[in-house]
């Protein structure tokens, strides 16, 4: 499709208004939000493996990423839809530390859409935020995302101070990024890996049936 295929081209330059534009005509040409989603994320992933290769630097990267959560805004209501009652609580972050928010933005809307109310903490989020969101909040769900290999330990940190708190069994706790691991999961005692955002809406929406 050669709307959606610009849509990737433009976010790769950073083009955020064209990004924009480009899909809300996708949306009102009436292109399935999960195709819209595929453009965008194709997008993404030129640019991440540039990066890799050193083609992009880190403010190209970081325009590209800006053009991407403003496309997802668009289709954000579209993901969203449902209109039921929640079925249960999520708070959702990324660790401290790592500023990486588009894999984490994409969690929270598809966990929405599955009819979860998710509570985002942002990133960089510290283990006493986890905590004291968690006391305030009383969620079933602690989602945590992570994108940096350095940023991982954290996760454990949060584990750590729920253990502290004595509220470790109060919730589950759900992990995933892309350097993270179903062994990781398990090393650090965390309830649940998932590999991306609709699995972790569908095992979040198990858990806590
Ligand atoms: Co950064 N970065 N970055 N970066 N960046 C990576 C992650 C990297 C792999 C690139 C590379 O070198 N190949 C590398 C990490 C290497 C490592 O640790 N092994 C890296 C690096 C090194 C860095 C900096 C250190 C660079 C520097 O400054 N020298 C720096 C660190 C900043 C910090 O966080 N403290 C940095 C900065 C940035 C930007 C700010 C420029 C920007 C982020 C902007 C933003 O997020 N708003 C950025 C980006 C965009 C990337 C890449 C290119 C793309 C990440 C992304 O958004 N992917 C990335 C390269 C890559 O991954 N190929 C890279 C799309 C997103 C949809 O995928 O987040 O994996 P992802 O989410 C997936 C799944 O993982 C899963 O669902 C999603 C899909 O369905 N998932 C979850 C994610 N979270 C989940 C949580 C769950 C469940 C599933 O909870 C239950």
């Amino acid at each position: 499709n050669e709307l959606l295929q610009n849509i990737s081209e433009k976010l790769q330059k950073g083009k955020m208004p064209e990004v924009v534009a480009l899909t809300e005509q996708a949306v009102s040409e009436g292109l399935d939000p999960s195709d819209i989603l595929n453009g965008l994320l194709d997008g993404m992933g030129v640019i991440g493996e540039k990066f890799k290769k050193n083609e992009v630097f880190v403010p190209e990267v970081l325009i590209a990423a800006r053009a991407m959560n403003a496309g997802l805004d668009v289709i954000k209501p579209l993901l969203e839809e449902q209109g039921v009652e929640p079925v249960g609580k999520v708070i959702i972050g990324t660790v401290k530390g790592d500023l990486h928010d588009i894999g984490k933005n994409l969690v929270r809307m598809m966990m929405v859409g599955a009819g979860l109310e998710v509570i985002d903490l942002g990133v960089d989020v510290s283990p006493e935020k986890y905590i004291a969101a968690v006391e305030e909040n009383n969620p079933d769900i602690i989602a945590m995302s992570a994108l940096l290999t350095t940023t991982m330990p954290n996760m454990k940190a949060v584990i750590d101070a729920l253990e502290e708190k004595g509220l470790r069994d109060k919730v589950k706790v759900m992990i995933g990024g892309a350097p993270v691991t179903d062994n990781f999961a398990q090393e650090i005692g965390a309830d649940r890996y998932t590999v991306d955002a609709a699995s972790a809406a569908e095992i979040a929406k198990e858990l806590v049936l």
